[in-house]
């Protein structure tokens, strides 16, 4: 790649999981072109891409300050940037330390509990072919189950691990941004989960994160 940036970001302009790598990276201030593919034209399933993720998704990194290291799964590539290049850990927690791992259950959640579940609300209400209310019912009720565990732990600290911002806290961006603006039908985060609710709103405002976010409605106003 001839970009002369240290990494080559494979996303998406609608999706969450190619905004969260971009978070970090913007966070930490390291280089990167975003290519956006277009999934109407599947050019995520093209071998050119997939050779590099067998998984035909995005997000994918390439790291070419390591030999062109590929790394794909969000919360992988986020734990890879901040174990190589966040060595004073701005955003991140010191590897070797229990609390590592606390960031990294977090991570896990947010990939296993957050994503897949609050996805499924938009499939079944946007994509699949069929109405099944039992279905959206159930994924909205497990939307909001997985916001009372985060309400439950930041009713009692002010961030998910290490009394401090990291990346544990802005992976979950961008599909609690969804569940918020699209997912839930008259649902007011402040009202029902009000520590989330501040925690979101804190992270909202982070400068990397807002001006991110309005670079992606800018790229979505423009197809
Ligand atoms: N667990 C994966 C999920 C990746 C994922 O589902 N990416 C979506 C876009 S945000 C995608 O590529 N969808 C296209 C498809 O499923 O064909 C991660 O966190 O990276």
């Amino acid at each position: 790649m001839s970009h002369g940036k240290q990494f080559t970001l494979f996303s998406h302009t609608g999706g969450p999981n190619g905004w969260k790598v971009a978070f970090i990276l913007e966070e930490l201030g390291l280089t990167y072109e975003s290519i956006y593919f277009d999934f109407k034209k599947n050019e995520h399933k093209a071998p050119e891409f997939t050779k590099y993720n067998p998984n035909g998704r995005i997000p994918a990194v390439i790291d070419h300050r390591n030999n062109d290291f590929v790394v794909w799964e969000s919360n992988a590539i986020i734990q890879y940037v901040v174990d190589k290049y966040d060595k004073e850990h701005k955003l991140s927690i010191a590897p070797g330390t229990d609390e590592y791992y606390t960031q990294l259950q977090w991570l896990y959640f947010q990939a296993s509990g957050q994503g897949p579940y609050f996805g499924q609300v938009g499939w079944f209400n946007l994509y699949h072919p069929e109405k099944v209310p039992s279905a959206v019912e159930r994924y909205r009720n497990e939307t909001k189950r997985v916001l009372g565990v985060l309400e439950s732990v930041l009713l009692k600290q002010e961030w998910l691990v290490g009394g401090r911002l990291t990346v544990a806290d802005i992976s979950f961006i961008p599909w609690n941004i969804f569940a918020t603006t699209l997912l839930l039908e008259g649902f007011d985060l402040e009202k029902e989960f009000p520590a989330t609710a501040k925690w979101h709103n804190k992270l909202l405002a982070r400068p990397a994160v807002k001006n991110l976010w309005e670079e992606r409605e800018r790229l979505l106003a423009q197809q």
